[in-house]
Order: structure tokens, then C-alpha cells, then sequence
């Protein structure tokens, strides 16, 4: 007999079982099962073979060819479920994995608190007020009754923009010391009663610490009316204070003096076990600022405040130095 069948089975199990992908598994394919296979090979043989031949071997043959058929038909399945998987692999999106939060802006902690103090202000009845950041010697100073060589005047070190040249004031220009500056500015156009806020940057000439910087930000209080008194002030401010900084804060009032306010005292702050800071200076209105507006001083009363803005987040947020504000360091600003 010219054909040992179990042999090839046998050998045609093995390469199919050994054919890795597709492809080698259609030459495995080809060489057994093909038209020109070695199963078609023993097909023709058993043509010309003998009968008692063709009866063995054409069973043994029949059946091996069934069994090739089904392992290989099997085997073709497994790879093609395999390729879908891994390619459902691929493509596939994972919902439950948390996202990639984009990285976005935020407000600087100074604009942050400035808008908090607009809010809590404009709920209570003031209006936000602007003034210009270079202003005259005289809406400065001047008209803020601190008279010229005026020891007072050296209270707030001063840029000046030029060399003075005008014995006029109101021709000499700087980079503002303070917001008060927009008291007689706001005033000369507005009659009583007022109730304003002046947000806005300032500068001095001085040297820079944990506390003090060359540039920094204060809000202007001012209320006139006929008969807002200190009380009125306390008021304001204890609601202020209480919704601003949301916590126990522990609050002092020391007398102080400023030209343009009679009296005039300072407030300090300090979180619990923390150091006490300055926050603000304040007092009730002089009459010679609603002089120098052009009121008629008699039987009007105002009260006006300017806190630093720094100093507020200083105490709100617990830093003890106002230059990280500025910083830029992410890992600081990042905080708030
Ligand atoms: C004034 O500027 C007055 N114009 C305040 C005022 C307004 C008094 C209205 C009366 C009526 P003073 O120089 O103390 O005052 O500054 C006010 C606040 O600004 C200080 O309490 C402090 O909070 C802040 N401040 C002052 N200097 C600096 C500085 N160099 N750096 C940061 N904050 C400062």
C-alpha cells in the first residue's frame, strides 16, 4: 500500500497546531486539503488502485479528510475570534477611567479678594467708584488738606512723575499714594448723599517687606450724608469683616492720625495665636475735604476708610509675606 494515512494525520495535526496566524495556516491548508493536497493525492491514487485498496483506503482517507477539515475549520474560527478580540481591544474606550481635567486659569488671589470686598460692599448700597493711577498732586494730596511741606506729606513716599515744575498742583503728576485720592474727585461731581468704593492700585516709594510693597492695592470707603456718624462706620465695617473673612477674627482700633479725617484712628487684625497687622485707616471726614469739593461743609458728616488689599488676603489666608502675591509661582497661586 503506497500510503501510510495515519502518518500523514498525523503530521498534517502537527502544522496545523504549529501555524501561527492566518496566512500559515492557508499553505497548511493548501498542502493537505488542496486541489493539488496530498489528501487529493491519495484520492487519484485510489482511483487506479485495486479494489480491495480502494475500500481501505478510501474509508481511512475519508475520514482523515473529515477530521483535517474539522480541526482546521476549528483552528481558522479560534484565530478569527482572536483578531476581533484583540482589535475590540484596541478601539475600545474605558468610560469608567476618570478624565483628563483640563488645565485652566484662575483668578489672582488679589482680584479674587478685591471682587469678594465689590460684592459685599454693592450689597449694602455702595457703588464702585474708578479713578485714574496717575493723579495730580493736588486730588492727592492738596485737596485731601495736607498742606505743602506738610510733614504729613512725607507719611506716604512718593514717585513723582517729572521734576515739579508748577507751584500749581494741580499741574504736578504722580503715580497716586493712595485712593483717596478720588474722595474730592468723585465729590466735585456728586452731591450727598455718597456711599462709594474706590478700588484700585497704588504706589510708594519705600523700601519692601513681608508687609509693605512699592505697589499694591487698597479700597477706598467713603460715606457723607447729614448724619452719618462713627456708629454708622462700626456698623458697616463689623458686617464687612464678618463676611469677608467668614472666621473668628480678632479685631483692635488704635487713634491715628491722617490730615484729611478728625478723627482718625487705624484698625488691626489677626487670626487666632496669629500676629497683629494693620489693615486699614479710617476716620470721619475733615471739613476742609468737603471744602476743597466745593460743599457747604455745614451740617454734612462722612466717614471714609482705605484697606490694603494684601493685607486683607494676609489675614484671610494666613501668609506672612504679601510678595508671594507676586510672585508667580504656581504652586503658590495655585492655592486659591
Ligand atoms: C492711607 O493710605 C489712607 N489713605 C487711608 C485712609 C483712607 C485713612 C480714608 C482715612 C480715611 P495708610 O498709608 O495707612 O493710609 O494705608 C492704608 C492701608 O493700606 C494700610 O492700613 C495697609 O493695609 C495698606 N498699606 C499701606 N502701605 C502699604 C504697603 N507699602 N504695602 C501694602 N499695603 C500697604
Amino acid at each position: 500500500m503506497g500510503y501510510d494515512i495515519k502518518q500523514l494525520k498525523i503530521e498534517a495535526k502537527q502544522e496545523i497546531e504549529r501555524a501561527d496566524d492566518l496566512k500559515q495556516m492557508d499553505l497548511v491548508y493548501k498542502k493537505y486539503l488542496g486541489k493539488k493536497g496530498k489528501i487529493a493525492e491519495v484520492f487519484s491514487f485510489i482511483k487506479k488502485a485495486t479494489p480491495v485498496e480502494k475500500k481501505i483506503l478510501g474509508k481511512e482517507v475519508n475520514i482523515a479528510k473529515q477530521e483535517l477539515e474539522k480541526m482546521f475549520a476549528e483552528k481558522k474560527k479560534d484565530k478569527e475570534r482572536q483578531l476581533i478580540d484583540l482589535a475590540i481591544s484596541k478601539e475600545k474606550i474605558d468610560i469608567t477611567r476618570t478624565g483628563d481635567k483640563p488645565k485652566h486659569g484662575r483668578l489672582h488671589p488679589i482680584t479674587q479678594v478685591q471682587r469678594e470686598c465689590e460684592d459685599i460692599f454693592q450689597s449694602m448700597g455702595f457703588e464702585v467708584v474708578l479713578g485714574p493711577e496717575v493723579d495730580s498732586e493736588w486730588y492727592n494730596f492738596d485737596a485731601l488738606n495736607v498742606p505743602k511741606d506738610h510733614p504729613a506729606r512725607d507719611m506716604q513716599d512718593t514717585f513723582w512723575l517729572k521734576q515739579k515744575i508748577s507751584e500749581n498742583s494741580k499741574n504736578n503728576f504722580l503715580p497716586r499714594t493712595q485712593t483717596s485720592a478720588v474722595q474730592v474727585r468723585y465729590m466735585e461731581k456728586n452731591n450727598p448723599p455718597i456711599k462709594i468704593i474706590v478700588p484700585g492700585r497704588v504706589f510708594r516709594n519705600e523700601a519692601t517687606d513681608a508687609s509693605h510693597e512699592t505697589q499694591f492695592n487698597q479700597i477706598e470707603g467713603l460715606m457723607v450724608g447729614e448724619d452719618v456718624s462713627a456708629a454708622n462706620f462700626k456698623a458697616i465695617m463689623q458686617e464687612f469683616l464678618k463676611r469677608f473673612f467668614k472666621t473668628d477674627i480678632e479685631i483692635r482700633l488704635r487713634p491715628g492720625y491722617f490730615p484729611f479725617t478728625e478723627p482718625s484712628f487705624e484698625m488691626d487684625a489677626r487670626q487666632k495665636g496669629g500676629d497683629w497687622l494693620e489693615l486699614m485707616g479710617a476716620g470721619m471726614v475733615h471739613p476742609n475735604v468737603f471744602k476743597a469739593a466745593g460743599y457747604n461743609a455745614k451740617g454734612l458728616q462722612g466717614f471714609a476708610f482705605g484697606v490694603g488689599l494684601e493685607r486683607l488676603a494676609m489675614v484671610k489666608y494666613k501668609v506672612d509675606d504679601a510678595r508671594l502675591f507676586y510672585q508667580n509661582d504656581l504652586r503658590f497661586l495655585k492655592q486659591f
